[in-house]
């Protein structure tokens, strides 16, 4: 329970409504306390001796408290429901903004769906125990310590019955509590694996379409959904056993009042109202106890969602900035590799790059180029620091960036990722997304290079043309290019483009390269399958399996490389063959 217990810290800053909520539903408990007294009253002096004054007057004082339980319970319902929602938002809150903290290393093992599953379902989880811990819970040790001295008070005799009932109540409930616990953490398990499915499925929806596994998928779907009502119901059942059984013992309770009553009242030394007074302080100490194991149940349910909520509340982002990390420099565009060797999993014994060394001066433009899988992506990604070299260094400007406030550093790294992911909302809005101050004009200029201008101004909204969720209503080229633009806009010292062309047209990309030639002072990378997007760069890296095997421009590897004429002449050279046509 540490972990449910740790989330209702939440509650801290609502201290007040929350004492105040507890204090009115223990005030509404001592009023209900008071009834059986009472009736007690009413039956013994004032039914057996016929005082009809007494009876009157009696019934108005229950009037009167039973309205005042009211009022006060609906007092408690107020604050608690006050309290419970903020306890939920800030806790939703928390854990979004650890995500957006987090390093792109932390949310490679993060899964979408899991991260869905918490923000919402465990979420909720979290606010309900908030709700009951201040509704219902808060009941709980006022009604049954008032209702067992009340009860021994009315009659001590009686009072032993407590004595035989408690311990097997005690007992099924813990019983049942540490079995139900461990099952609701598969639940929560089975629930995670339905999010995550559904979660695939939807992203790729039209991959299914396309290669018509429909049935499939629904199959996959189907046995995790299966999977998570088969728990449930094994759960749910053994939680619903409870019910039934304690009520089984309060009513054997109730009888064995009356039957030892009875016999004491036929013998005189016991009188009726007593009896029934001692009832109804039995039924208020069982139903507490019995509503009160309820909500720990959940309570325990609960735990594993809180569980998981606090994990990633606790994940410490795997890139820090230092304390004396570097702020406000601004940077003349050098990026220089030392010996760099990186792998995505340090237990890995093949790295992704190994003893990579170059330098790209502030101005000049280089070309990535090498087949899939030869680690340009992973190389981009290290100059804005997305993940930490295992060896060697990278420096901007002859600073490692691991000196270098990450946010500083981003802000002059524009950078175009190799998937294209836009967000719902205008054009613009898209390419503001890079400098949300941006002028129109710096808009339509940054478009302008990007070569989207055109096409933008084709929609009949232009730039408040809306975008469906990750952009769909655009081509891929089209993404492309209006990522391009959210790149560039933010004039960045050191571009990035992951192969951000590869879905443009030839024409179109040589324009593209043409106006980024016109931007000064900015160096670039650009990673590339065709050879043709190359050709003008001041250098060129070739890449091989995570090895650097040439650099030079083309003519400079022209005359030396051997793999870099290799990859030309299957592009641009004779026959142009495209080598290694699949058969169909
Ligand atoms: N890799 C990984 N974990 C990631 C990303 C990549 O283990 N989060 C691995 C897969 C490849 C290697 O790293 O074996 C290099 O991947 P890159 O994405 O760097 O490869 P490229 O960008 O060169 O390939 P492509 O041209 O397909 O984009
Ligand atoms: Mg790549």
């Amino acid at each position: 329970m540490q972990n449910i217990l740790k989330l209702m810290g939440y509650m801290r800053p609502y201290w007040k409504q929350a004492t105040i909520g507890p204090l009115m539903k223990l005030i509404e408990v001592m009023l209900e306390l008071m009834q059986p007294r009472l009736v007690q009253r009413i039956v013994d002096e004032g039914i057996a001796k016929g005082d009809l004054d007494l009876v009157i007057e009696t019934g108005l004082w229950m009037l009167g408290l039973a309205i005042g339980g009211v009022l006060f319970g609906i007092g408690n319902a107020w604050f608690g429901v006050w309290v419970a929602q903020r306890v939920e938002t800030d806790v939703r809150s928390a854990l979004f903004g650890k995500i957006q903290s987090l390093s792109f290393g932390n949310l490679d093992k993060l899964s979408t769906g899991h991260l869905i599953t918490r923000l919402t379902n465990d979420v909720r989880q979290v606010g309900e125990v908030a709700r009951l811990i201040l509704r219902i819970l808060s009941r709980m040790p006022m009604a049954m310590v008032g209702g067992l001295v009340m009860a021994i008070v009315t009659s001590p005799r009686l009072g032993l019955m407590f004595i035989g009932l408690a311990p097997v109540i005690l007992g099924t409930l813990i019983l049942v509590f540490r079995k139900a616990n461990a099952m609701f953490g598969e639940v929560q398990n089975r629930l995670d694996r339905v999010n995550q499915v559904t979660q695939e499925n939807l992203a790729g929806v039209r991959v299914v379409k396309a290669f018509l596994r429909a049935d499939h998928e629904i199959e996959r779907f189907g046995t995790a959904n299966d999977r998570l009502m088969e728990q449930t119901i094994r759960v749910t059942q053994l939680v619903a056993l409870v019910m039934p059984f304690m009520m089984l013992l309060l009513n054997l309770g109730v009888v064995g009042v009356i039957w030892f009553g009875g016999i004491a009242v036929t013998q005189g030394g016991m009188k009726l109202g007593e009896i029934i007074a001692f009832i109804n302080y039995l039924l208020l100490f069982l139903q507490s106890l019995m509503i009160g194991s309820m909500v720990l149940i959940r309570m325990s349910r609960a735990e594993a969602s809180a569980e998981r909520i606090v994990e990633v509340l606790n994940s410490e982002p795997e890139l820090q900035d230092r304390a004396d990390a570097k702020r406000d420099v601004v940077l003349e565009g050098q990026v220089a590799f030392e010996n760099v060797t990186f792998s995505y999993n340090e237990t890995a014994d093949d790295p992704v790059l190994r003893n990579l060394n170059f330098v790209a001066e502030p101005g000049q433009k280089v070309a990535i180029l090498g087949s899939t899988g030869a680690g340009k992506s992973s190389l981009v990604n290290l100059i804005p620091r997305f993940y930490d070299v295992d060896a060697g260094r990278v420096m901007v400007d002859g600073m490692d960036v691991r000196d270098v406030d990450q946010g500083t550093l981003r802000q002059q790294i524009g950078m175009a990722l190799q998937e294209s992911v836009l967000f719902s909302g205008t054009i613009r809005y898209n390419i503001q997304y890079g400098r949300p101050d941006a002028t129109d004009e710096e808009v339509e200029a940054a478009a302008r290079a990007a070569m989207a201008h055109d096409f933008i101004v084709q929609f009949p909204d232009k730039y408040e043309t809306l975008l469906g969720q990750r952009g769909v209503n655009l081509s891929g080229g089209q993404r492309q290019r209006i990522a391009i633009a959210r790149a560039l806009i933010s004039r960045p010292k050191v571009l990035i483009l992951d192969d951000s062309t590869s879905a443009v047209d030839l024409e179109t990309e040589a324009r593209i390269h043409d106006a980024l030639e016109q931007m000064v002072g900015c160096t670039s990378f650009l990673v590339a399958q065709r050879i043709s997007t190359v050709l003008k760069a001041d250098k060129i890296l070739v890449l091989d399996d995570g090895v650097l095997v040439a650099e030079g421009t083309h003519q400079e590897l022209m005359e030396s490389s051997s793999v870099y004429q290799e990859i030309y002449d299957s592009q641009l050279g004779e026959g142009n063959g495209y080598g290694g046509r699949a058969q169909c």
